[in-house]
């Protein structure tokens, strides 16, 4: 075959050459940036925490914005999400972020399922992004991809340790989405307090096994940044929508008879590393490693159990059709041993019913004939009765004739005596 004819030439053979002049291609990365530009970007957060631990609030913090907001009521069934889209925009560029927020989160009595609305929602984005990617006219690129690129678990300042809630879910969503704790209302904490308490969630988290986002360190830009921020997790965050006038400045502030909490200070808390290693930095990092990551283990799993499989370099090339006949032959298989099963358990259950009715019919047999016998002996018993009176009244008739006889007799006798006498 002709394809086979090519030689393909090994890498070795590869050679650098110089260009005489100005080509152009080196405005490639502009054009992507362009492109990028135009089509917009798309962001979608996460937000996992208990009721009033501060999610919304540090929303409007982190976009210097007023997302809209309704408080959860403490007294709901269970957890459910809520999605909500704005469309952003800075200078030039779209944003168009997803913020999804986990309402009823701890409130239950029993906790055990808390985690399962938000795997759910995580799934169900995975499973609809590979639906359109299966689709025969996909559209990937005007989509409205909701898959979450950022978990922002939301952990309580109460400077003992994670509470069996947080390990559990965290752990239940770690290979599905990109995690970053942090602590929320830190201005509750004292300062030694949190150091230890920051201490203790890692070591809870490591020994637990829990995989939460490491901000990448490949990127030689970024490197010295990331790296150190990868040290100061989880990060102490206060979020406000106050402003207070410090100086001659207004910041976003809360203010306490004491004095007053700046968001944007450094020294007074890590909301500023947030928000530039969530926004500024990392923001495509945890795009690309929802898609590359996360969303490839989901496909790679789904793909897998709907019977699809990759072969090896050497062997035969892997064909849909193929594994599509042979997932029509399994689940036909399955099908008809499950119509014999069926079929079987009905015809135990007809004998089942026929072996009782049957009984039923016996014991009725029974019943009938035993009153029949006894309607029998009754019979008896009223014949005898009825002869025993018939003889009875006989006897009484004979003796009342003879009574009557005698009476008659005795009548006779005294008025022929009276006569006589007369
Ligand atoms: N001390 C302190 N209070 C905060 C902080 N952030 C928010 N709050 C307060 O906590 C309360 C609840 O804040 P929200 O932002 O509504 O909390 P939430 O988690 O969105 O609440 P739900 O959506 O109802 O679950 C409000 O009174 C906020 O002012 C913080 O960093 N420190
Ligand atoms: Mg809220």
């Amino acid at each position: 075959m002709a394809a086979t004819d090519v030689d393909t030439y090994p890498s070795e053979e590869m050679r650098n050459l110089t260009l005489g002049g100005h080509v152009g291609f080196d405005s490639l990365p502009d054009q992507l940036v362009s492109k990028s530009v135009a089509q917009g970007f798309c962001f979608n957060i996460l937000c996992v925490g208990e009721t009033g631990i501060g999610k919304s609030t540090l929303m409007n913090t982190l976009f210097n914005t007023t997302f809209e907001n309704e408080e959860a009521s403490h007294y709901l069934n269970g957890v459910h999400l809520r999605p909500r889209t704005y469309d952003l925009k800075e200078s030039n560029v779209d944003l168009r972020l997803t913020i999804v927020d986990t309402v009823g989160f701890g409130d239950q009595v029993n906790k055990e399922e808390s985690y399962k609305p938000i795997v759910d929602y995580i799934d169900t984005q995975f499973e609809s992004f590979l639906q359109e990617e299966l689709k025969i006219k996909r559209s990937l690129f005007n989509y409205h991809d909701t898959r979450i690129h950022v978990c922002l678990y939301f952990i309580a300042p109460t400077g003992h340790s994670l509470k069996s809630l947080d390990l559990v879910t965290m752990k239940k969503l770690d290979s599905k989405v990109n995690i970053i704790p942090i602590i929320a209302k830190a201005d509750t904490i004292s300062k030694s307090e949190l150091h230890k308490f920051k201490i203790k969630i890692m070591s809870e988290l490591v020994s637990n096994g829990v995989q939460i986002y490491q901000f990448p360190t490949d990127d030689e830009a970024v490197a010295e940044i990331n790296s150190s921020m990868n040290a100061l997790l989880p990060f102490a965050v206060v979020g406000s929508s106050e402003e207070v006038k410090i100086g001659n400045k207004m910041v976003r502030a809360r203010q306490y008879p004491w004095g007053a909490v700046q968001v944007e200070n450094e020294s007074h808390c890590d909301f500023v590393k947030l928000r530039e290693m969530l926004i500024r930095v990392n923001m495509e990092d945890l795009r690309e490693q929802t898609h590359t990551r996360h969303y490839e283990l989901y496909r790679r799993c789904k793909l897998e159990e709907m019977g699809f499989k990759d072969t090896d370099p050497d062997s035969e090339p892997f064909s849909l059709q193929e594994t599509y006949e042979a997932k029509r032959r399994e689940f036909l298989g399955e099908l008809q041993h499950k119509e014999e099963e069926m079929r079987q358990m009905f015809v135990n259950k007809v004998k089942e019913t026929e072996a009782e009715l049957k009984e039923k019919e016996k014991e009725l047999h029974a019943r009938f004939e035993q009153m029949k016998r006894m309607h029998q002996e009754e019979k008896r018993n009223v014949e005898e009765k009825r002869r025993d009176l018939e003889e009875e009244m006989n006897s009484f008739n004979r003796r009342k004739n003879a009574a009557e006889t005698l009476q008659g007799q005795s009548l006779q006798g005294s008025s022929a005596q009276s006569i006589k006498k007369n």
